[in-house]
């Protein structure tokens, strides 16, 4: 690395429990735009909606309606009501017949006899209900398995949009009530069927299909082997709008079935597309596996398994942007039957049942772990998956891990657990509907009477090093190592005794818990704090005159507009737009459009879990990262992608003592890598042109920036992409979440990391960083600090990015890695290249 300033690890720094975050509304620079609160309803519907998963959706209307309400450029008129489809789907068990083989086949006399006496039967009965029977339209049994003869079958009502307000009655009770009668008079079969069992639930109206519809229908055999299956059009020029496909997989009795997908590549909006999985052969909600959508990384491959030896895979699209779709394989194998483990050696790990497949559905295994007398057991989940649509993490009705009497559902980032005796019983158990990736968990038995020799105990029983007792970080999990503290120099003492870094105060995020290092720094009730800080009166908000010296008080006005300041994006028609971080945002502000031109840019094509886990980045997760070799010193400096051509970086890497530096040559630039020793997918390119910035300062790295012309273009992949560079007018505000990336040493002149590592910090208030830089950071520069756990690598790389996220879900280059006080140090700010004060130097060196 030499002289290059790199950034230091956060050695088990532990989460900070209460670190509350605010809204993004409070975050951000007040967003007055008109647009503004109506798309955030509407987004929140979408984001409720999807959380809620398969629920709300069955319960919404037809797609139609909801396709008009979420597009944020319709009126704000309400679309009329359209016309309502309920579909509710389940299995009816007859147990008065012996299944053959003629079942399996729809066109064969006797699935049409059973079927038409079924179908009539379900008609005759919601033919009794006043209510139901207005609306009925039809049944239709879709096919049947084996073990006693189970049929699938659908129903369907038709609301006329006149009629919306009944359907709050529509529910799964009063549907399910109808079906009381269990016998059903067979006219065709000559005797009657006994119905031994039946459910029905609400479904998706378009998931649902007849046995004589067989287009993109699929009835597939499971054997040993595995065996391929594709979405329509895969994967080129891929599905289109309006595909409804099945899938249905048979295995042998007494079988399951596995099924994988090695790509997976839909569309990264659920509402719209998605594959749905059923353990089950009808789309029934509460027999469903998952429901996914996106480009998921084969690092993350969609794995599920059945419970039973049929399954559903149905894929919906309705939107118009055509993706490659996905591949599937399947294959039988034996059923988990026990899962039941028993572990006795002094450490050691387990997963849940296929980890890090999905665990199958309707599975139950217990755990026990038993160390010699008198020792106890720590445990600790290193993933922690069981997440449910409609579940409450509370009261863990679904699926659950159990230990010590408590039930753990939901998914969690970090759960350490310590025993009271010698056994330890984790139950972890999977109901019939909807899996997860599960968990991972290893455990350790300790000496109570010295359960952490050589280090500090934390309250749950966990050991830290002593080293990080009153280091202001939250370390135990607990906070357990940072009360009755004293405070050292560069931290500042909370009210309630707590000791944090200095440079989180005034960040607008409570650090201390009390709210002590926020309270200095807010305006009087009657003033309005201008971007930088400074307050002013609250009735120069807004005036038409510039107050703030940064115009912040004039950026975001309904009613003055036009006003040009640092915070108002200027349109190409020299008309500003009164509205914080307009560029790119996914909305028109400017009238001639400008301000969304050229936002091909800060998009993951992967989409990934929230929890990848740990420290590594995974494949795709920063694709405009970029890795600099010099001559044969392997990486050095890193820069990050604006364009095909373009890549941007940091001076001092090419502007040092040793003049090779600044000669193109000797440089050579790999995209897309993930892994240094990994050189798949990775586009390399040599260098045609370095344009340092030529008021670079060597001695206090101002202007701190270089650009890089490619000498051929990158062709964008699912793994290579541009990040969004930020008008000149853009803030980011202190407090707000962002992510430094690189492959920096993994300790003060250590070893440099393999695989690009990744840590979550936060811009720090310009005042602040000032003081705890003494005074070393220019206009040009801003400052974060390190937020969140886990890091135990040297982050960053000169020359790398800052990548922050705005709500609009683009990522945009808030800063370039430059400069920070050595390796190790938890409470030194990094500090980073301002990107917004050189964005006009960009775009005159570059035209971008
Ligand atoms: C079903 O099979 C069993 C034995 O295999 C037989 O005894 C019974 O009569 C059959 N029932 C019908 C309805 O065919
Ligand atoms: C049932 O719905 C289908 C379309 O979903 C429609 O074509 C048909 O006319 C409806 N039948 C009745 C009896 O309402
Ligand atoms: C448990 O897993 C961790 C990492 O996943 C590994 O380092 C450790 O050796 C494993 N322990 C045992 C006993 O297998
Ligand atoms: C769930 O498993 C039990 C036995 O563990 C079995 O009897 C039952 O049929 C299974 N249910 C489903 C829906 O697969
Ligand atoms: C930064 O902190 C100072 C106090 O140290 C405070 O006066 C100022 O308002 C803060 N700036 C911002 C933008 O919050
Ligand atoms: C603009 O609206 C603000 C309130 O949003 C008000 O305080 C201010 O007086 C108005 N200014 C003008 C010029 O109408
Ligand atoms: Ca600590
Ligand atoms: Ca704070
Ligand atoms: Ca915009």
């Amino acid at each position: 690395m030499g002289s290059v300033a790199h950034y230091e690890p956060q050695e088990r720094n532990g989460r900070n429990e209460r670190v509350t975050f605010l809204t993004e509304k409070e975050k951000m620079a007040p967003k007055n735009c008109k647009m503004v609160l109506i798309i955030a309803v509407i987004l929140f519907f979408i984001i409720a909606a999807a959380v809620a998963g398969f629920l709300i959706w069955f319960f919404t209307a037809k797609p139609t309606q909801l396709k008009a309400s979420t597009s944020p450029t319709s009126t704000m008129v309400a679309p009329p009501p359209s016309d309502a489809v309920r579909a509710y789907s389940g299995q009816m068990v007859i147990s008065n017949i012996n299944y053959t083989n003629d079942l399996e086949d729809s066109s064969s006399l006797q699935f049409q006899d059973i079927s038409g006496d079924l179908q009539d039967h379900l008609g005759n009965l919601f033919g009794q209900d006043k209510l139901l029977s207005k609306y009925y339209n039809r049944s239709s049994i879709i096919g049947y398995s084996e073990g006693s003869v189970v049929s699938y079958v659908w129903v369907q009502f038709d609301i006329p949009a006149a009629d919306l307000d009944v359907l709050p009655q529509f529910t799964d009770n009063r549907v399910m009530g109808v079906l009381r009668s269990r016998r059903v008079q067979s006219r065709r079969f000559g005797q009657d069927l006994m119905v031994s069992s039946l459910t029905l639930s609400s479904t998706d109206p378009r998931l649902v299909r007849t046995p004589d519809d067989k287009s993109c229908f699929y009835a597939l055999t499971a054997n040993d082997k595995d065996q391929e299956f594709t979405s329509p059009g895969y994967p080129s020029p891929g599905y289109q709008s309006g595909t409804r496909c099945h899938w249905q997989i048979r295995a042998s009795k007494g079988k399951v079935i596995a099924l994988s997908f090695p790509i997976f590549n839909i569309e990264d909006d659920c509402m719209g597309d998605f594959v749905a999985i059923y353990n089950s052969l009808c789309p029934e909600n509460r027999n469903a596996i998952t429901q996914k959508c996106g480009n998921r990384p084969p690092s993350n491959p969609l794995q599920v398994i059945s419970s039973g030896n049929v399954m559903l895979v149905s894929f919906v699209s309705d939107s118009t942007v055509q993706q490659p779709g996905f591949r599937a394989l399947f294959r039988q194998v034996p059923p988990i039957l026990a899962c039941d483990q028993t572990l006795s050696g002094l450490s050691g790990n387990f997963t849940s049942p296929n980890y890090p497949s999905f665990y199958p559905p309707n599975l139950s295994c217990l755990y026990t772990i038993q160390v010699p007398q008198g020792m106890r057991i720590r445990m600790k989940f290193s993933m922690f998956r069981m997440k449910e649509p409609d579940t409450d993490q509370g009261s863990c009705k679904k699926d659950y891990v159990e230990i010590m009497s408590k039930r753990y559902c939901g998914e969690r980032s970090v759960l350490q657990l310590a025993s009271t005796t010698n056994v330890l019983q984790v139950k972890f158990y999977s109901d019939s509907s909807y899996t997860d990736k599960g968990f991972e968990a290893s455990y350790s038995a300790f000496n109570p009477s010295n359960p952490c020799p050589g280090e500090f105990t934390c309250k749950a029983g966990n050991c830290v090093p002593s080293s990080l007792r009153c280091d202001g970080w939250n370390d135990c999990g607990d906070l357990s190592d940072e009360v009755g503290c004293q405070c050292d120099a560069d931290q500042f003492s909370c009210k309630n005794g707590m000791c944090k870094p200095k440079y989180w105060v005034c960040d607008r995020v409570n650090d201390c818990g009390d709210g002590s290092d926020e309270m200095e720094c807010s305006c009087d009730p009657d003033q309005w704090k201008c971007n930088n800080g400074v307050c002013i009166s609250k009735s120069k908000l807004c005036d038409a005159v510039k107050d703030c010296s940064d115009g912040s008080d004039e950026s975001s006005c309904d009613n003055s507009t036009g006003i040009c300041t640092d915070f108002t994006f200027k349109c190409k028609n020299n008309k500003c737009v009164n509205c914080a971080n307009a560029e790119c945002d996914g909305k028109e502000d400017c009238e001639d459009g400008s301000d969304e031109e050229n936002c091909n840019c800060g998009i993951r094509p992967y989409k990934h879990n929230r929890i990848v886990g740990g420290t590594d980045a995974d494949i795709g997760e920063w694709p405009w990262q970029v890795s600099l070799h010099f001559q044969t010193n392997g990486h050095t400096c890193a820069a990050s992608i604006i364009s095909e051509r373009w890549l941007v970086s940091a001076s001092h890497c090419f502007s040092t003592s040793n003049p090779d530096n600044a000669l193109p040559e000797n440089w050579q630039t790999y995209s897309g890598m993930r892994d240094q020793q990994e050189m798949n997918s990775v586009q390399q390119r040599k260098i045609k042109r370095i344009i340092t910035h030529k008021n670079y300062n060597s001695m206090n790295f101002d202007n701190d920036i270089a650009l890089l012309e490619l000498a051929a273009p990158l062709e964008f992949t699912n793994t290579i992409h541009s990040i969004c560079l930020p008008d000149s007018s853009h803030t980011f505000p202190p407090g707000k979440p962002c992510w430094v990336t690189g492959w920096g040493a993994l300790a003060e002149d250590g070893m440099l990391a393999q695989v690009l590592q990744k840590a979550q910090v936060k811009i720090i208030n310009d005042t602040v960083c000032n003081e705890v830089t003494e005074g070393q950071v220019t206009s040009r520069m801003m400052c974060s600090g390190y937020l969140t756990g886990g890091v135990d690598a040297c982050q960053g790389d000169s020359g790398g990015p800052l990548s922050c996220q705005e709500e609009s879900g683009k990522w945009f280059l808030g800063g370039i890695v430059s400069w920070g006080e050595g390796c190790a140090r938890k409470n030194k700010p990094g500090v980073y290249t301002r990107v917004t004060k050189l964005r006009q130097w960009i775009k005159e060196q570059t035209g971008i």
